[in-house]
């Protein structure tokens, strides 16, 4: 039987999908957790989720926010165990939500944040889909670098499920790009390991090829996703491919390393 909630058919109103996205948007900006939106709304469709993430790119937007990229999420199994929800999805990324490498983050602004070693690529071309594959994105790519993602799920005890999830723009907040950037036909994109440490000691490691086997696997995937949402991939976009590993939750006075093997590595702390 199909599933009617993973459809992109909706069923919230316009009015429906504004109230949401406040909701969704207050608790982003003030820092606090909400309950799962299913909660009130059971019969939410992912087409919903989408619905409610695009009324708040559009408000970021309005609000001064440029879109810098895209990013991909529940790429890989771990990422996938983690959240109990076994199905990728997309956020949007502005520049407003990235911080330098070397600096200290503030973790005032967050609900649960928690951190992950992503590979990112900058686009050269633009890519459309549908039927978009990991060929197309390795030759529309310019460069790839490592990438530290800082996500914040503003669910109450990181619960939710994907239609909510994908409303909360999949718990997108705060981003580092760093390291060395190469160019990915020098590099075996599928085979990068990755090790993540926090003050000092290993929490996590993985290799790329977690990531949906490739990491272009899950540009490709977001370029298609996009597609069914009406929109492109613009060539300078910078595209996050998803977690290796689970995320590693974090606190004030953390100190934390990603290394990856061939593209340096990326440090940050957190701080009240
Ligand atoms: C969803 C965010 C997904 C990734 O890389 O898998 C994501 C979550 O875990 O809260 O960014
Ligand atoms: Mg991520």
């Amino acid at each position: 039987m199909k599933n009617l909630k993973m459809t992109m058919e909706t069923t919230l109103n316009r009015e429906e999908v504004v109230r949401l996205c406040e909701r969704v948007e207050g608790a982003q900006t003030r820092a606090y957790a909400i309950p799962k939106l299913t909660n009130e709304y059971p019969r939410m469709t992912l087409g919903d989720g989408y619905a409610v993430q695009a009324e708040l790119r559009r408000r970021f937007i309005e609000s001064g926010h440029k879109l810098i990229g895209w990013k991909a999420g529940l790429t890989s199994k771990a990422k996938m165990e983690q959240v109990g929800v076994h199905h990728p999805g997309i956020g949007f990324l502005t520049d407003k939500m990235a911080r330098p490498e070397n600096s200290a983050i503030s973790t005032a602004g967050l609900v649960h944040p928690r951190v992950e070693c992503e590979v990112a690529f900058v686009m050269k071309d633009s890519l459309q889909g549908p039927n978009c594959t990991k060929e197309d994105v390795l030759k529309a790519t310019d460069y790839v670098l490592p990438a530290l993602e800082v996500i914040d799920s503003r669910y109450s005890g990181f619960k939710f499920d994907f239609q909510s999830v994908v409303a909360d723009n999949s718990s997108s907040a705060l981003y580092v790009g760093g390291g060395r950037a190469r160019y990915q036909e020098e590099l075996d994109l599928s085979t990068l390991g990755v090790v993540l440490e926090k003050n000092g000691e290993i929490v996590a490691l993985g290799a790329s090829a977690a990531v949906l086997s490739h990491p272009a696997n899950a540009i490709a995937m977001l370029v298609n996703l996009l597609f069914e949402l009406g929109e492109t991939l613009p060539s300078g976009s910078f595209v996050m491919s998803g977690g290796i590993t689970e995320a590693i939750p974090v606190k004030p006075g953390d100190n934390l390393i990603a290394r990856f093997q061939e593209l340096g590595s990326i440090s940050v702390r957190f701080v009240e």
